[in-house]
């Protein structure tokens, strides 16, 4: 991760990470989707999207945001069609609603370190053009005090204004961004398809989700995979590192 990286997770919460797939990849994926039932996790509807769990690329990032604890949450897959609705803004600390309390959405920066709860990696199978709809969020809302003042016509798209944007995306790109920013799916109107698998990962010691992931789901894992996978506790972890024969 570059020191501009930093940079801009710090001042804005989320990252666009360019060209991450492969040639390869991508057209491998999608002929698996084209041709799958495209239900459940995406972790496992093969080798290729299994690699996605601990990408080399985006790896570093994880350790780097997350902390060597970094475990995988859950995952799945977002499909729109044109004219498809989305869903409005959400996220934040305390997710952004009267009464809302979000233990998972947090962002902290200390010493320079970076250190964050729930974060997710976008992998794009498909594009979206400045207009698209798909992702959307608020720019350094991570940090806003302000959470709860937010305009219901602006949380809803109702209303547009210049400090929600929709990030442009080309096929193979990765959205990082923190569950702490303010965030959503704006209505899909691309004639293709969207098409981006979310990997949720929080510390080791944290979970959102209810349902944990149950290695027999899977082939064959690497250890690093299968640290990644186990379900959160404080004792008991090996650090994720960069070593492929490692975890
Ligand atoms: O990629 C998107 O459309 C936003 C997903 C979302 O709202 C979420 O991760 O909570």
């Amino acid at each position: 991760m570059t020191n501009e990286e930093k940079f801009i997770v710090d001042l804005e919460g989320y990252l666009v990470i360019k060209n991450v797939l492969t040639e390869d990849e991508i057209v491998e994926m999608n002929q698996i989707i084209d041709n799958g039932d495209r239900n459940g996790p995406p972790s496992r509807w093969g080798e290729p999207f299994k690699k996605l769990i601990d990408h080399p690329k985006i790896l570093p990032y994880l350790i780097e945001l997350i902390g060597p604890s970094v475990r995988l949450d859950h995952d799945y897959a977002i499909f729109m069609q044109n004219g498809s609705s989305g869903g409005g803004l959400h996220g934040g600390e305390d997710g952004g609603r009267p009464g809302g309390n979000e233990g998972d959405h947090w962002y902290k920066c200390r010493d320079g370190v970076i250190r964050n709860g729930l974060c997710v990696i976008t992998y794009n199978l498909a594009p979206a053009k400045p207009g698209d709809g798909g992702f959307a969020c608020i720019p350094g809302s991570h940090k806003s005090y302000f959470l709860r003042n937010l305009p219901d016509e602006v949380r809803h798209f109702q209303r547009q204004t210049h400090y929600v944007v929709q990030p442009e995306v080309e096929v193979g790109d990765v959205v990082f961004f923190t569950e702490a920013l303010i965030h959503g799916t704006m209505p899909w109107t691309a004639e293709n398809e969207r098409r981006s698998l979310l990997y949720k990962y929080s510390p080791g010691h944290s979970a959102w989700s209810g349902n944990y992931y149950n290695l027999n789901d899977y082939e064959e894992l690497t250890e690093r995979q299968k640290l990644m996978l186990a379900p959160p506790s404080i004792g008991g972890r090996s650090s994720i590192t960069l070593d492929d024969n490692k975890g």
